[in-house]
């Protein structure tokens, strides 16, 4: 998709600091982070949403999931615990509509989450 930011970190015109990549999903910090971990993981294909992505093509969606706990292990935070968070819909605070998977950790979290 030409005017997504996240097509566009895929593609290398907008720079990110990637963390780890596979043949499916590409990982990376956020820029605003709400943790001592803080990553997200995005399929290299544009789709809008964690359920669209199930729909269209779940190997994908396992990849991101498989990149997640990738990312989780090389952060030292997988033993004591993780989350990931699907955001979806605006009322949910999803603001960037290429799916993402938010890998939050480091820390205690909250739940429920506000
Ligand atoms: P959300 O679930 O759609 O709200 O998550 C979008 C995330 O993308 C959010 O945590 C932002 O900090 C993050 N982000 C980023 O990492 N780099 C950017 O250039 C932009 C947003 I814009």
């Amino acid at each position: 998709m030409t005017d997504c930011l996240f097509c566009k970190i895929v593609s290398g015109d907008v720079p990110a600091e990637i963390v780890r990549e596979s043949e499916r999903a590409v990982a990376f910090r956020d820029i605003n982070p709400q943790a001592p971990t803080h990553v997200l993981v995005i399929p290299r294909e544009h789709h809008p949403n964690a359920a669209a992505l199930a729909a269209a093509d779940p190997a994908s969606l396992a990849a991101v999931v498989n990149l997640a706990q990738e990312v989780a292990v090389d952060e030292d935070v997988a033993g004591k615990g993780y989350r990931i968070v699907f955001n979806t819909g605006p009322e949910a605070g999803q603001t960037v509509f290429h799916v993402h998977a938010h890998v939050l950790g480091g820390r205690g979290l909250n739940w429920p989450p506000g």
